[in-house]
């Protein structure tokens, strides 16, 4: 069984602002040619297909024909749609039922089917060019950990994980009797993996440790961690973000291939993705604001990229720092997103150095946010930040 398999495509991301659907229309043209190349059995595309849980009305109509086009260009590979966790996972199965007669799966959720949870609504047998079965993909879509359903009443939240894992286990080995490959997807974070260009550290509750997957899987369609990287002995990978996100995932995206064999190492091969603007973190060295300026000034007018700019914080950032880099970028094709602020030397953290344990509890959670943030960023939490902190805290509180 051949399969392609993507994650985290992100659709509707506002880039700082900018607009990002030639990225996106550039990405799912280059897919369409590989489907069209490749002709696999499958297309798994393992969450995170829409960066908000409420994406425009033009966004799913994007999703919509860009499917379809995908779709026309290898009409005989089934595709699989699983929900990450940006997706809204119900909004995604709006369209489940119309996409099935197109041989396209979309799993949001785990549903019921009486009072158990349908397992084989996730369990979905994939055809071959002859017509004939050639394997399974099991399709897991995102579930935070402490959510997976309970197979019997009163089952403790702890254990219902695991009990869902070999229940899934248990069911295709009886289903599979011919031995056919199987590939599963999931969308989270495996114990132990790459995070590089994560801005925010994944760890304890959230990660999922290999072996709580105890299902007999040839292959492991990984979705969550941007940056692609093969796991667990050949077996699971992550395929990473087709684009950064971010300007930390600055390294190359791709798409994998994957000829999946019972009992055998996964064959996989990636093809890297041409991203029309890509991210770039100008200059690649510390210097200060003035030079960082001088630099972003001889940047080519007709690259397109989007920029950030890098520099050495003397103390606050200068208050014409945006205005600064958008001078230097007038008239050129790059986009000014945001400053980088290296610390000087001799620039004291304000956390480090004067705060204590006694300071820390006589502050509200708020203010220590904000104290944090302006250590880390040099500039103020915005309000929308602020309030957004405040709401978190209130419902915590209430919780
Ligand atoms: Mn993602």
């Amino acid at each position: 069984m051949k399969i392609i398999h993507t994650s985290d495509w992100h659709l509707g991301q506002e880039f700082y602002t900018y607009d990002r659907t030639e990225e996106h229309e550039a990405f799912l043209s280059q897919l369409r040619d590989i489907a069209d190349r490749e002709q696999p059995d499958a297309l798994v595309i393992c969450g995170d297909i829409y960066h908000t849980a409420t994406p425009s009305n033009s966004v799913m109509r994007f999703f919509t024909d860009w499917l379809d086009r995908i779709r026309q260009a290898c009409p005989q590979m089934q595709i699989i749609v699983t929900a990450g966790n940006h997706d809204s996972s119900s909004r995604l199965e709006i369209t489940r039922s119309l996409w099935a007669h197109l041989g396209v799966t979309v799993i949001g959720r785990i549903e019921k089917k009486g009072d158990r949870p349908d397992i084989d609504r996730m369990l979905v047998p994939i055809y071959g060019k002859d017509g004939r079965k050639c394997g399974y993909v099991i399709a897991l879509p995102h579930i935070f950990p402490n959510n997976f359903p309970p197979l019997e009443e009163d089952a403790p939240r702890e254990g219902r994980r695991k009990a869902f894992m070999s229940a899934i286990g248990n069911r295709i080995r009886e289903l599979n009797s011919e031995g056919l490959p199987v590939v599963m997807t999931a969308h989270l974070a495996i114990a132990g993996s790459d995070m590089s260009g994560h801005e925010t550290q994944i760890g304890g509750l959230e990660c999922t440790a290999m072996e709580e997957i105890a299902v007999p899987y040839d292959y492991l369609a990984l979705g969550h961690i941007h940056f692609p990287q093969t796991i667990h002995g050949g077996r699971a990978r992550y395929c990473g973000s087709p684009l950064p996100v971010s300007f930390d995932e600055h390294y190359p995206h791709s798409v994998s291939s994957v000829i999946v064999e019972k009992d055998r190492m996964p064959q996989i091969h990636t093809t890297e993705i041409t991203n029309p603007w890509p991210v770039k973190t100008i200059p690649g060295h510390k210097c200060s604001f003035s030079e960082a300026i001088r630099i972003l000034r001889e940047f080519p007018a007709e690259e397109k990229a989007y920029i950030r700019v890098r520099a050495t914080l003397e103390d606050v950032p200068p208050a014409n720092a945006m205005t600064s880099a958008a001078e230097a970028l007038a008239g050129k094709k790059a986009r000014f997103c945001t400053f980088k602020w290296d610390r000087s030397e001799n620039h004291a953290s304000a956390v480090t150095e004067h705060i204590d344990a006694d300071t820390i509890r006589s502050m509200s959670p708020v203010e220590l946010a904000a104290m944090y943030y302006r250590d880390r960023f040099g500039t103020e939490m915005g309000t929308a930040m602020r309030s957004l902190m405040e709401e978190t805290v209130r419902n915590i509180n209430q919780q």
